[in-house]
């Protein structure tokens, strides 16, 4: 009876196998293949390379329509990244709130904005707007081009999304709230 080493460079029926039991690396301790990984190549005589799996791009879209409150002082806009790498994004993702870079223009005063990524998502985001006045505005969404290297390495963050607040968001908002 034999049983086959996890760890040792060679795969028959394991999952994967990259000649360590090393967590982190693609493939575990326990020659299973981790979350967002892909591993190839492995054979009884070879071992598995893995690389994380990674898009071509990065894109950002709007989930929902902005959110007005009752007073027109709060708007709300909830956004989502298709992808951000592990390096950024492990854990609670702390370090996204400064992942996207936000302009806002075209009202006559610049509101005050923060942007916050929604715990226990998978990269979503509320920008929320403090509005002095009722305003038209135009929100420029971006990922930070600072952030190209390392962590976008091979990765197009040139997308932008482009949120535009203008009468009809005001018309549904106070249709919704009457
Ligand atoms: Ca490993």
């Amino acid at each position: 009876m034999c049983t086959e080493i996890c760890g040792d460079g060679s795969r028959f029926v394991l999952i994967c196998d990259d000649g360590n039991r090393d967590d982190g690396d693609g493939c575990s301790g326990s020659c299973t293949i981790e979350t967002g990984f892909k591993c190839d190549g492995g054979s009884p005589t070879s071992r598995d390379i893995c690389n994380y799996t990674k898009p071509d791009a990065v894109r950002i879209t709007q989930v929902d329509q902005i959110q007005l409150d009752r007073n027109l002082t709060r708007a709300v806009m909830n956004i989502k990244v298709n992808w951000l790498p592990p390096g950024l994004a492990s854990g609670e993702c702390r370090r996204c709130n400064g992942l996207l870079l936000v302009t806002i223009s075209q009202c006559s005063y610049t509101p005050e904005f923060s942007v916050n990524y929604l715990s226990g998502t998978t990269y979503n985001f509320a920008i929320i707007l403090k509005l002095v006045t009722p305003c038209y505005f135009n929100v420029r969404v971006q990922i930070r081009p600072v952030l190209q290297t390392p962590h976008f390495t091979g990765v197009d963050i040139s997308n932008v999304l482009n949120i535009k607040a203008d009468s009809a968001t005001y018309a549904r908002a106070s249709a919704n709230n009457s």
